[in-house]
């Protein structure tokens, strides 16, 4: 008889499960991973952070070759994701891979949660908060056809949770240009408020019949060109945005969204498909939600 082995859901774990990345073992040897003020104060000023690095080359290669694995609809771990869209795009004529959940599925996956280099600048970005993971996403556009994704801000996707102390961290698994359809931040932005939902991977330009004309004036965007390995964290009030890849190198990328540890649920549906249901005033945390770093000041407290 014929079975096919389901894969093994790693959001059971909550700490890394391999050596993919040397875990810090004092408070000495986290600092090289800490931003400078500078930095944090170009985030709080502009809305973004970019060029911070985040894997070796071999890291990415690794990442690279778990994504090829995964994207395949037949993958036995395909059942874990929360979301699997093979192609997102509303125009036929080009493609968006988006899934969201891979860090059940594969190891590089799951690991990158627990990045140094990743939890230590999220913390400072969140204002020295616990970083609590929400959910991360894969973004891929093949070379020739890749599809947009549309101007939008990440929180208008994520009102059922509350309140707002998101952050998200993009990183490229090729090098992102203006030729491959790289990411672009409207700076500033993210002092504009709470805007409508557009959709995802629809109209490029949707979010636009949303703004003010002083919004409009001042729509000014500027593209984040990075090298494969390289990241870009934003404040989810940030429109951001990217154009197709009609190139002949794909552009991927892998997105981690998180929040301040004490972050709710503002629902009493699931959150995520599949995900047990938070009450609605209930702290986000459990199985599917795991506290990813404590800065040190909350430890002496503990
Ligand atoms: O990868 C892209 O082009 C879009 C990513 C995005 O919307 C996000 O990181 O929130």
């Amino acid at each position: 008889m014929l079975t096919t082995e389901k894969a093994k859901d790693l959001s059971g774990y909550h700490k890394p499960i391999s050596n993919f990345f040397k875990q810090p073992s004092s408070p000495q040897e986290w600092e090289q991973y800490k931003l400078t003020d500078e930095q944090v104060n170009f985030f709080h000023e502009n809305g973004y952070l970019s060029n911070i690095k985040m894997l070796e080359e071999w890291q990415v290669d690794k990442l690279n070759d778990e994504l090829a694995a995964i994207t395949d609809p037949e993958h036995a771990g395909n059942h874990l994701f929360y979301e699997f869209h093979s192609n997102e795009s509303a125009d036929t004529n080009t493609t968006l891979f988006h899934a969201l959940g891979a860090w059940r599925v594969t190891e590089g996956f799951h690991d990158v949660l627990w990045n140094p280099a990743f939890v230590m600048a999220a913390s400072q970005l969140l204002g020295d908060k616990g970083v609590r993971f929400w959910h991360d996403q894969l973004f891929c556009k093949p070379a020739h056809h890749g599809g947009v994704v549309a101007w939008h801000q990440d929180y208008s996707y994520w009102t059922r949770t509350t309140p707002m102390q998101h952050l998200t961290c993009w990183t490229a698994l090729d090098d992102a240009s203006t030729e491959n359809g790289c990411l672009y931040y409207v700076p500033k932005s993210h002092q504009w408020g709470l805007l409508d939902k557009p959709e995802l991977a629809g109209n490029m330009e949707g979010l636009l019949d949303y703004l003010t004309e002083e919004q409009k004036a001042k729509f000014k965007p500027v593209p984040i060109e990075l090298k494969k390995g390289y990241a870009t964290f934003h404040h989810p009030l940030m429109v951001h945005g990217s154009y197709e890849n009609k190139s002949n190198r794909s552009r991927r990328a892998f997105v981690l969204n998180v929040f301040a540890d004490g972050t709710l649920s503002d629902t009493n549906n699931e959150l995520l498909q599949g995900v047990p249901v938070v009450d609605k005033g209930e702290k986000m945390e459990g199985q599917f939600f795991p506290l990813l770093f404590q800065p040190f000041s909350e430890h002496a407290k503990i």
